[in-house]
């Protein structure tokens, strides 16, 4: 499983630093590279190869297709940690971007690497129909916005101290991290002209693998270790998080993740032995937690 993902990630890194040295020179490229570079797993890129297996995709356009994926992520981090937001100094084991080279640099980085994501998914390499493209491009947009992952963060920073519904704290969940999760199980599904109600269909796989991985990452939070999560751990308590842990306790939160995956499996075993690489993927999600 480590193999398979790090393959996946280094021939998206591989895109992604030929990509940008090809671009002119910029003050933001160094604060960027270290957005996208200082580690990460790059389970997204593997979600997306993984779905497109199961329709037997060209590995190439996907590796294209998660390189944006991956530009959106990285800019979400780095927001994501600036002093505005969750204030953290220590993203992947080493200081945010806003420690590194300042808050402002920070924003900018991050907004450059979301305008990079559509600059990819607009570009003469990835060898598709416009058509197809212009649905991409339009499902990453409402993923990311007001609708996706921006609406989730305003969502998680208005829970801070308030008693929050388990369904609110699942909506919360799945804008915030299941949205870009639902664009990497849809992807697949535009590249092959499928319709609307099987692209819903994966959407909402998507959905919940993204709160399945949300619920490890509040895991291991909430037990692990500063090495494993690259970041400071039990921050979540102290800054009044809403998360499912706060409100069903831990026990309960593994439970809740083991039924995710047991859901999600069973809407996979319609193709066979194909869903064994994501199935294995599922569970990889949840180990890392425990
Ligand atoms: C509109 C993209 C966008 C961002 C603005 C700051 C913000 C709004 C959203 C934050 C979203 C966020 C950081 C959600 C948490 C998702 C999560 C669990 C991230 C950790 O992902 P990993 O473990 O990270 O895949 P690595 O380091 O492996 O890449």
């Amino acid at each position: 499983m480590k193999e398979k993902i790090d393959k996946i990630a280094k021939d998206t890194n591989l895109f992604l630093k030929t990509f940008i040295d090809k671009q002119k020179k910029s003050d933001l490229i160094v604060p960027m590279q270290y957005g996208l570079f200082s580690g990460g797993k790059k389970i997204r890129s593997k979600i997306l190869i993984d779905v497109g297996s199961l329709f037997n995709l060209n590995y190439k356009i996907l590796i294209i297709i998660g390189a944006a994926i991956e530009c959106i992520h990285a800019y979400s981090l780095i927001h994501d940690d600036l002093p505005c937001m969750d204030n953290d100094a220590i993203r992947r084991g080493k200081p945010s971007t806003h420690v590194k080279f300042g808050e402002s640099t920070a924003v900018l980085a991050g907004n450059s690497l979301l305008t990079m994501a559509f600059e990819i998914l607009s570009h003469k390499k990835l060898n598709i129909s416009e058509k197809i493209k212009i649905n991409l491009i339009n499902k990453i947009s409402e993923s990311s916005g007001h609708l996706g992952i921006a609406g989730g963060q305003y969502l998680d920073l208005d829970f801070e101290h308030k008693k929050v519904s388990k369904k609110k704290i699942i909506e919360m969940e799945v804008k915030k991290t299941g949205k870009l999760f639902s664009f990497c199980c849809a992807a697949p599904l535009i590249l092959k002209n499928k319709n609307k109600r099987q692209i819903e269909k994966f959407e909402n796989i998507g959905a919940d693998i993204g709160l399945l991985f949300q619920v490890a990452d509040d895991l291991i939070d909430y037990k692990g270790t500063t090495k494993l999560a690259g970041k400071k751990t039990r921050k979540d308590k102290k800054r009044g998080k809403a998360t499912l842990i706060s409100l069903l306790g831990y026990k309960n939160t593994i439970k809740y993740a083991n039924n995710l995956i047991n859901k999600i499996n069973s809407r996979l075993k319609m193709f066979g032995p194909k869903s064994k690489n994501l199935s294995e993927t599922l569970n990889y999600i949840l180990d890392r937690s425990r």
